[in-house]
Protein backbone atom coordinates (compact mmCIF):
# COMPACT_ATOMS: atom_id res chain seq x y z
CA UNK A 1 0.00 0.00 0.00
CA UNK A 2 1.46 3.83 -0.75
CA UNK A 3 -0.44 6.48 1.85
CA UNK A 4 0.57 10.00 0.82
CA UNK A 5 -0.14 12.80 3.59
CA UNK A 6 -1.79 16.01 2.71
CA UNK A 7 -0.35 18.48 5.49
CA UNK A 8 0.29 22.39 5.79
CA UNK A 9 2.49 20.90 9.33
CA UNK A 10 5.00 18.01 8.02
CA UNK A 11 6.79 18.71 10.33
CA UNK A 12 4.37 17.28 12.96
CA UNK A 13 5.09 14.04 11.59
CA UNK A 14 8.65 14.33 12.38
CA UNK A 15 9.37 10.72 13.47
CA UNK A 16 5.85 9.21 14.21
CA UNK A 17 6.51 6.44 11.73
CA UNK A 18 9.29 5.45 12.53
CA UNK A 19 8.43 3.06 15.28
CA UNK A 20 7.26 -0.29 15.73
CA UNK A 21 4.44 -2.13 13.71
CA UNK A 22 4.69 1.08 11.32
CA UNK A 23 8.65 0.95 10.93
CA UNK A 24 8.97 -2.65 10.22
CA UNK A 25 5.89 -2.74 7.76
CA UNK A 26 8.04 0.05 6.01
CA UNK A 27 11.29 -1.44 6.18
CA UNK A 28 9.95 -4.78 4.63
CA UNK A 29 7.78 -2.68 2.17
CA UNK A 30 4.37 -3.56 3.26
CA UNK A 31 3.81 0.05 2.98
CA UNK A 32 5.29 3.08 1.54
CA UNK A 33 4.11 6.72 3.46
CA UNK A 34 4.92 9.70 2.24
CA UNK A 35 4.07 12.74 3.80
CA UNK A 36 3.44 16.32 1.89
CA UNK A 37 3.54 20.01 2.46
CA UNK A 38 0.22 21.41 1.20
CA UNK A 39 1.96 24.90 0.76
CA UNK A 40 4.58 23.09 -1.74
CA UNK A 41 1.49 22.66 -4.18
CA UNK A 42 0.54 26.95 -4.05
CA UNK A 43 0.91 28.39 -7.71
CA UNK A 44 0.53 32.29 -6.36
CA UNK A 45 3.19 34.80 -4.69
CA UNK A 46 2.74 34.38 -1.14
CA UNK A 47 1.93 30.43 -1.33
CA UNK A 48 -1.47 30.58 0.70
CA UNK A 49 -2.54 27.80 1.90
CA UNK A 50 -5.81 29.37 3.55
CA UNK A 51 -8.19 32.20 3.35
CA UNK A 52 -11.42 34.06 5.18
CA UNK A 53 -14.83 31.85 4.88
CA UNK A 54 -17.14 33.15 2.51
CA UNK A 55 -20.50 34.85 4.32
CA UNK A 56 -18.39 35.66 6.87
CA UNK A 57 -17.21 33.52 10.56
CA UNK A 58 -14.51 33.02 12.56
CA UNK A 59 -10.72 31.59 11.30
CA UNK A 60 -10.24 30.59 7.59
CA UNK A 61 -10.66 27.58 5.62
CA UNK A 62 -8.15 25.71 3.53
CA UNK A 63 -8.36 26.69 -0.21
CA UNK A 64 -8.88 24.68 -2.98
CA UNK A 65 -5.90 25.40 -5.45
CA UNK A 66 -3.14 23.42 -3.80
CA UNK A 67 -5.22 20.88 -3.14
CA UNK A 68 -6.60 20.04 -5.71
CA UNK A 69 -2.75 20.52 -7.29
CA UNK A 70 -1.33 17.81 -4.83
CA UNK A 71 -3.65 15.17 -5.75
CA UNK A 72 -3.58 16.14 -9.63
CA UNK A 73 0.56 15.74 -8.83
CA UNK A 74 -0.05 12.27 -7.21
CA UNK A 75 -2.81 10.63 -8.69
CA UNK A 76 -2.63 11.78 -12.33
CA UNK A 77 -6.19 13.35 -11.73
CA UNK A 78 -9.14 15.54 -9.55
CA UNK A 79 -12.00 13.98 -10.99
CA UNK A 80 -12.79 11.37 -8.19
CA UNK A 81 -14.45 8.84 -10.84
CA UNK A 82 -10.98 8.66 -12.94
CA UNK A 83 -8.93 7.38 -9.81
CA UNK A 84 -7.59 3.77 -10.54
CA UNK A 85 -9.41 1.04 -8.70
CA UNK A 86 -7.91 0.64 -4.96
CA UNK A 87 -7.43 4.48 -4.63
CA UNK A 88 -9.48 6.34 -1.73
CA UNK A 89 -8.80 10.07 -1.20
CA UNK A 90 -9.71 10.56 2.81
CA UNK A 91 -10.64 13.72 4.17
CA UNK A 92 -10.46 13.81 7.83
CA UNK A 93 -12.81 15.92 9.66
CA UNK A 94 -15.30 16.57 12.53
CA UNK A 95 -17.96 15.71 10.23
CA UNK A 96 -16.59 12.49 9.13
CA UNK A 97 -17.79 8.92 9.64
CA UNK A 98 -16.41 8.25 12.80
CA UNK A 99 -13.62 5.84 12.78
CA UNK A 100 -14.40 2.21 13.91
CA UNK A 101 -12.14 -1.28 13.01
CA UNK A 102 -14.21 -2.08 10.56
CA UNK A 103 -13.88 0.76 8.24
CA UNK A 104 -9.93 0.35 9.02
CA UNK A 105 -10.23 -3.28 7.59
CA UNK A 106 -12.51 -2.57 4.68
CA UNK A 107 -9.79 0.50 4.05
CA UNK A 108 -6.64 -2.53 4.89
CA UNK A 109 -8.32 -4.65 2.28
CA UNK A 110 -9.58 -2.57 -0.25
CA UNK A 111 -6.88 0.57 -0.74
CA UNK A 112 -3.70 0.33 -3.07
CA UNK A 113 -3.18 3.94 -2.95
CA UNK A 114 -4.14 6.09 0.20
CA UNK A 115 -3.80 10.46 -0.23
CA UNK A 116 -4.69 11.49 3.72
CA UNK A 117 -5.70 14.89 3.71
CA UNK A 118 -5.82 16.69 6.99
CA UNK A 119 -8.26 19.00 7.72
CA UNK A 120 -7.35 23.02 9.97
CA UNK A 121 -8.63 25.83 11.04
CA UNK A 122 -12.54 25.59 10.40
CA UNK A 123 -12.37 23.36 7.63
CA UNK A 124 -11.84 22.58 3.92
CA UNK A 125 -13.53 24.44 1.00
CA UNK A 126 -16.24 22.13 0.31
CA UNK A 127 -15.17 21.45 -3.71
CA UNK A 128 -12.74 19.47 -1.94
CA UNK A 129 -15.21 17.28 -0.68
CA UNK A 130 -17.36 17.35 -3.42
CA UNK A 131 -14.33 16.52 -6.45
CA UNK A 132 -11.44 14.86 -4.81
CA UNK A 133 -12.52 12.90 -1.13
CA UNK A 134 -14.16 9.26 -1.69
CA UNK A 135 -14.04 9.26 2.37
CA UNK A 136 -14.62 11.48 5.12
CA UNK A 137 -13.13 10.49 8.38
CA UNK A 138 -13.52 11.84 12.06
CA UNK A 139 -11.78 9.99 14.76
CA UNK A 140 -14.57 10.24 17.62
CA UNK A 141 -16.44 13.01 19.24
CA UNK A 142 -14.03 15.37 20.53
CA UNK A 143 -12.28 18.40 19.43
CA UNK A 144 -9.00 17.97 17.47
CA UNK A 145 -6.73 21.23 16.02
CA UNK A 146 -6.48 19.25 13.17
CA UNK A 147 -6.39 16.40 11.29
CA UNK A 148 -2.71 15.32 11.90
CA UNK A 149 -3.02 13.12 14.92
CA UNK A 150 -6.00 11.39 13.33
CA UNK A 151 -4.17 10.61 10.19
CA UNK A 152 -1.46 9.27 12.59
CA UNK A 153 -4.38 7.19 14.30
CA UNK A 154 -5.76 6.47 11.07
CA UNK A 155 -2.42 5.28 9.32
CA UNK A 156 -1.85 2.99 12.72
CA UNK A 157 -5.13 1.39 12.52
CA UNK A 158 -4.57 0.39 8.82
CA UNK A 159 -1.01 0.13 8.33
CA UNK A 160 -1.14 -2.77 11.05
CA UNK A 161 -3.93 -5.27 9.52
CA UNK A 162 -2.21 -5.73 6.48
CA UNK A 163 -1.14 -9.05 5.32
CA UNK A 164 2.05 -9.96 7.28
CA UNK A 165 2.31 -6.68 9.25
CA UNK A 166 1.91 -8.18 12.48
CA UNK A 167 4.96 -10.73 13.51
CA UNK A 168 3.78 -14.60 13.74
CA UNK A 169 3.68 -14.35 17.39
CA UNK A 170 0.66 -11.77 17.32
CA UNK A 171 -2.23 -11.70 15.07
CA UNK A 172 -5.02 -8.88 14.64
CA UNK A 173 -8.00 -11.72 14.74
CA UNK A 174 -6.68 -11.86 18.78
CA UNK A 175 -7.30 -8.16 19.21
CA UNK A 176 -9.59 -6.58 21.68
CA UNK A 177 -12.38 -5.41 19.67
CA UNK A 178 -12.05 -8.40 16.83
CA UNK A 179 -14.24 -10.62 19.26
CA UNK A 180 -16.90 -7.19 20.16
CA UNK A 181 -15.68 -6.75 23.74
CA UNK A 182 -12.58 -5.47 25.54
CA UNK A 183 -9.36 -7.14 26.76
CA UNK A 184 -9.51 -8.92 29.87
CA UNK A 185 -6.66 -7.87 32.58
CA UNK A 186 -2.61 -8.64 32.18
CA UNK A 187 -0.39 -9.91 34.75
CA UNK A 188 3.47 -10.81 34.44
CA UNK A 189 6.14 -11.14 37.17
CA UNK A 190 6.47 -10.92 39.98
CA UNK A 191 3.72 -12.80 41.41
CA UNK A 192 3.74 -10.26 44.22
CA UNK A 193 4.60 -7.24 44.04
CA UNK A 194 4.46 -4.52 46.67
CA UNK A 195 1.60 -6.40 48.48
CA UNK A 196 -0.72 -7.20 45.27
CA UNK A 197 -0.78 -10.56 44.47
CA UNK A 198 -1.53 -12.00 40.93
CA UNK A 199 -5.01 -13.53 41.00
CA UNK A 200 -4.62 -17.61 41.77
CA UNK A 201 -6.53 -18.70 39.03
CA UNK A 202 -3.70 -17.46 36.81
CA UNK A 203 -0.69 -19.41 38.56
CA UNK A 204 -2.23 -23.30 38.98
CA UNK A 205 -2.15 -24.17 35.21
CA UNK A 206 -5.55 -24.88 34.79
CA UNK A 207 -6.41 -23.30 31.43
CA UNK A 208 -9.80 -24.17 30.80
CA UNK A 209 -10.42 -21.80 34.28
CA UNK A 210 -8.30 -19.13 32.89
CA UNK A 211 -9.95 -19.05 29.53
CA UNK A 212 -13.31 -18.98 32.17
CA UNK A 213 -12.00 -16.34 34.33
CA UNK A 214 -10.55 -14.07 31.17
CA UNK A 215 -14.12 -14.32 29.48
CA UNK A 216 -15.75 -12.85 32.68
CA UNK A 217 -13.36 -10.34 33.53
CA UNK A 218 -13.64 -9.34 30.05
CA UNK A 219 -17.37 -9.00 29.97
CA UNK A 220 -17.06 -7.32 33.50
CA UNK A 221 -14.72 -4.38 32.30
CA UNK A 222 -17.40 -4.04 29.04
CA UNK A 223 -20.47 -3.67 31.04
CA UNK A 224 -18.81 -1.06 33.32
CA UNK A 225 -17.11 1.21 30.78
CA UNK A 226 -18.65 0.35 26.97
CA UNK A 227 -22.32 -1.02 27.61
CA UNK A 228 -22.68 0.05 24.37
CA UNK A 229 -20.12 -2.64 23.11
CA UNK A 230 -22.65 -5.37 24.54
CA UNK A 231 -26.00 -3.94 23.41
CA UNK A 232 -25.19 -3.77 19.74
CA UNK A 233 -25.92 -5.89 16.75
CA UNK A 234 -23.04 -4.11 16.62
CA UNK A 235 -20.45 -6.87 14.60
CA UNK A 236 -17.96 -4.38 13.47
CA UNK A 237 -15.06 -4.65 16.19
C1 LIG B 1 -13.91 24.49 17.39
C2 LIG B 1 -14.04 24.61 15.93
N1 LIG B 1 -15.32 24.05 15.51
C3 LIG B 1 -16.19 25.20 15.23
C4 LIG B 1 -17.61 24.91 15.30
C5 LIG B 1 -15.24 23.18 14.33
C6 LIG B 1 -13.96 22.48 14.15
C7 LIG B 1 -13.24 22.65 12.98
C8 LIG B 1 -12.04 21.99 12.79
C9 LIG B 1 -13.47 21.63 15.11
C10 LIG B 1 -12.25 20.95 14.92
C11 LIG B 1 -11.55 21.15 13.76
C12 LIG B 1 -10.26 20.43 13.56
N2 LIG B 1 -10.44 19.00 13.68
C13 LIG B 1 -10.13 18.15 12.70
O1 LIG B 1 -9.67 18.59 11.66
C14 LIG B 1 -10.41 16.73 12.85
C15 LIG B 1 -11.02 15.98 13.91
C16 LIG B 1 -11.56 16.38 15.18
O2 LIG B 1 -11.55 17.55 15.60
N3 LIG B 1 -12.11 15.41 15.98
C17 LIG B 1 -12.16 14.09 15.60
N4 LIG B 1 -11.68 13.68 14.43
C18 LIG B 1 -11.12 14.63 13.61
S1 LIG B 1 -10.48 14.32 12.11
C19 LIG B 1 -10.07 15.88 11.81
Amino acid sequence: MKIDVLTIFPEFFGQVFDFGIIRRARLAEIVEINVHDIREFTADKHRMVDDRPFGGGDGMVLKPEPIFAAIETLLGTSDRSEYSEGTKVILLTPQGEPLKQSIAKEIADETKRAVIICGRYEGVDERVNETLVTHEISIGDYVLSGGEPAAVVLVDAIVRLLPNALGSDTSAENDSFSDGILDYPHYTRPAEYRGMNVPEVLLNGNHAEIEKWRREKALEKTRSVRHDLLKGANGDM
